[in-house]
């Protein structure tokens, strides 16, 4: 990483290689921090942190067999199938995250891809009832065609969620059912439909270090880079083939913060899913290391997420605060 700390802008750069960035990840702790801090800054509000709230407008019963999802049709878990919820729920619960001071309202649907007609038309009308109560909307539907990238943005949609998840190699050992290129395509549509994209993925896997630096490399050398980058870590879900891993060492995740920060200097990296299992310590360091969004709320899409009271507690002792929704 080229940078003058004192008088010029972290470069944008669309070529990193696998090596350059394990490089960065690779570096002595204090120095990759120092290196995430001194990007961080020179772009960022480093006391601000994004609020974004989640929820499932449909849940479970999904076609894919995605092997961390608790959602997977495949697997039998907890999760209660439930349709498509209706507007006025939907409109509700983003007025209430709102008020709890979210800016961003992301609806996940557990599909496999948008179907055209009625369920479409519903979510359109998701999307302009959210952006009408003031907030950024966000979808994560699946599989999206150029067409449907069209009318999601002219609804008014801010972003949409499509992640990656792994790199390629280890992407076959997790997902079976539709093809890295089949996700790549789709991130095209909503990119060329002028919606900002928002792709990321999960550690703990049972990946190696190579994978997650080649996801992090499949992401810089997107161009642009996707606006927001969500590292999750694995929630291990009884039922799913993943649950018995043993859970991310806090260090890695700081890690892979780092590294993002530093190879999308200008990216919004979202401390994800995982958070209820860090301690306030672990989080911290990651918004050391460069984090600036977080999941607010009770829940993620399907399971817990350290909630609103926790979360302002946790703000208020670092003297960080919710950062304001983005114009227009
Ligand atoms: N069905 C759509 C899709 O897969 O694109 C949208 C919803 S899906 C649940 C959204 C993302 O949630 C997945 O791509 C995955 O990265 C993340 N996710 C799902 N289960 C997870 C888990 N157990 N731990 C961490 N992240 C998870
Ligand atoms: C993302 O990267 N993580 C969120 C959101 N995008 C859609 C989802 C996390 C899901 C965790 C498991 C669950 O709650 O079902
Ligand atoms: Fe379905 Fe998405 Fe879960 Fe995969 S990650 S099983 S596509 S809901």
């Amino acid at each position: 990483m080229s940078l003058n700390p004192e008088t010029t802008l972290p470069e944008l750069r669309h070529d990193w290689t696998d090596e350059e960035i394990r490089a960065v990840h690779d570096l002595p702790f204090p120095e990759l921090v120092y290196r995430a801090q001194s990007v961080h800054r020179r772009l960022h509000d480093p006391r601000e942190v994004q609020l974004c709230s989640l929820l499932s407008i449909k849940t479970g019963g999904c076609p894919e067999d995605c092997k961390y999802c608790p959602q997977s049709a495949h697997y039998g878990t907890a999760v209660e199938p439930e349709g498509l919820l209706d507007l006025s729920r939907v409109l509700e619960t983003a007025r209430a995250a709102r008020d709890a001071g979210s800016t961003r309202f992301c609806m996940g649907a557990a599909w496999r891809e948008v179907r055209d007609g009625e369920e479409l038309e519903q979510v359109l009308a998701m999307v302009r009832g959210v952006r009408a109560l003031g907030l950024e909307a966000c979808c994560t539907l699946g599989m999206l065609t150029a067409e449907q990238a069209r009318r999601l943005a002219e609804a008014g949609l801010t972003a949409y969620n499509h992640n990656l998840d792994t790199g390629p190699d280890y992407y076959g050992e997790v997902i079976t059912t539709r093809t890295y290129a089949d996700r790549l395509a789709t991130l095209r549509h909503v990119r060329e439909a002028g919606i900002t994209v928002c792709c990321g993925g999960i550690i703990g896997m049972g990946e190696d270090l190579e994978d997650r630096i080649a996801l992090l490399g499949v992401l810089a050398r997107l161009d642009p880079h996707p606006e927001s980058v969500p590292v999750n870590a694995l929630v291990r879900v009884a039922g799913t083939p993943l649950e018995k891993l043993p859970p991310v060492d806090p260090i890695d995740m700081a890690r892979m913060v780092a590294t993002a920060r530093i190879v999308m200097p200008r990216s919004r990296v979202r401390l994800s899913a995982g958070r209820l299992e860090m301690t306030d310590e672990a989080q911290a360091l990651c918004f050391l290391a460069g984090a600036n969004s977080i999941f607010a709320g009770e829940r993620l899409l399907t399971t817990p997420n350290p909630g609103e009271a926790r979360d302002a507690a946790l703000l208020a002792k670092l003297g960080m605060r919710s950062a304001p929704a983005a114009e227009g």
